[in-house]
């Protein structure tokens, strides 16, 4: 069991009261916590001076370096939560994937996996396999004292769409081939890939992560009937596998408008949103019971201090009487973003929330 949950009898751990943790659990909250995917990252000058001469994926296996990058937006932004820095292809390079994250592009893989003999590839993860992610996170919840630590994965379906195309894609044609074409050997590669993910966000929350976020960034691309026959059980069944600690469990994919009710039916205590949807319609879709996470255009930060200020007032007032909200970017802070923008958001909505 994990020492964020907090059942009779047990004492609450430092990150229990958190405003995130609150949001989260759909309770009163001092002011709407906010914080960003992608926040640790490219933005950042003192991320691109750390990051200098060491590759994406071997900056994920040193915990020091991890440490100090998940660190840096909660120093400079005062965010509510940090997000653990890694990658969600950081699980099938551990069990021995021929990936690399090329930089300007994304994961590769070498041999893309689309036979039932390219699935025999891909084995168990053992805590043992991602050893330097436990001990990153004893060393970042030290550091982050009350300030939650969300870890996170890749659901099924995106990491099936980087193995079974090879890398990035824009119209996914070999992963809906496979998913339309061999029925059972997709539904057998995501199951594998449950496991995977679920073994993954384990080690995680048994190492100290207060929450956990499933990122399906591109299931956005699939219609709902699709979704639910040959995508929800996998993702289902991750969200199954870790109910049991009690830490909430946010699922997030990109234009998932159509998407939403199923997202959370998937087994989510938060659903993240993108931009595309108000968040007031996202929580009619998404039905009671689940808090919502969102959903400021990334890109919006480009625009004048005005025109941000103008589209977060949209976004709190659409998340007036939501039953939980985390605001958030409707999906992650684009690499040329300035940080000061950054800061001045989290300000704003803390200030314009008080409580
Ligand atoms: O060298 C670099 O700096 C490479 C850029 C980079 C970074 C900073 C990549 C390559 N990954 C990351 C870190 C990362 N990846 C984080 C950091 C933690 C934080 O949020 O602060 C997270 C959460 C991810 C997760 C991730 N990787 C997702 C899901 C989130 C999302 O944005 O939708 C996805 C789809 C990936 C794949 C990936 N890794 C990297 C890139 C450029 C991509 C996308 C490629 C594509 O368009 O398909």
């Amino acid at each position: 069991m994990s020492a964020n949950q907090n059942p009779a009898g047990q004492p609450p751990t430092a990150t229990y009261d958190s405003a995130f943790l609150k949001a989260c659990r759909r309770e009163p909250v001092p002011h709407t916590p906010v914080w960003f995917m992608r926040q640790a990252g490219r933005s950042l000058p003192e991320y691109r001076k750390v990051r200098e001469g060491v590759p994406m994926l071997e900056s994920c296996t040193r915990p020091e370096l991890v440490t100090e990058i998940t660190l840096q937006p909660v120093r400079r932004h005062g965010v509510d939560a940090a997000i653990y820095f890694s990658d969600i292809v950081v699980p099938l390079k551990a069990i021995g994937v021929d990936l690399d994250i090329k930089p300007g592009v994304g994961p590769v893989v070498e041999r893309p996996i689309r036979t039932r003999a390219d699935l025999a590839r891909l084995r168990d993860l053992t805590p043992e396999d991602v050893s330097y992610v436990a001990e990153a996170i004893g060393l970042l919840t030290a550091e982050l004292g009350e300030t939650p630590l969300i870890g996170f994965a890749g659901a099924p379906f995106t990491l099936a769409s980087y193995l079974v195309e090879g890398g990035p894609s824009r119209n996914h044609e070999h992963t809906k081939a496979l998913m339309y074409g061999d029925p059972q050997l997709w539904a057998d590669l995501l199951d594998r890939l449950a496991e995977i993910t679920a073994a993954f966000l384990k080690v995680q929350i048994e190492a100290g992560a207060s929450a956990v976020q499933l990122f399906d960034s591109w299931v956005g691309a699939l219609a709902p009937a699709d979704y639910r026959r040959s995508v929800m059980p996998a993702s289902a069944k991750v969200f199954e596998a870790v109910a049991g600690y009690g830490v909430p469990r946010i699922h997030f994919g990109v234009g998932t408008g159509e998407l939403l009710g199923l997202l959370g039916e998937a087994g989510a205590d938060v659903v993240g949103v993108d931009w595309r949807v108000p968040l007031d319609e996202a929580a009619r879709r998404v039905g009671p019971g689940k808090a919502l996470q969102g959903n400021l255009d990334p890109a919006v930060l480009f625009s004048s201090r005005e025109a941000v200020e103008a589209k977060t007032g949209e976004i709190l007032a659409a998340a007036e009487g939501l039953e939980g909200h985390i605001f958030n970017l409707g999906h992650g802070v684009l690499p040329s973003t300035e940080p000061d923008a950054l800061t001045r958001l989290v300000e704003d909505v803390h200030t314009r929330t008080a409580r």
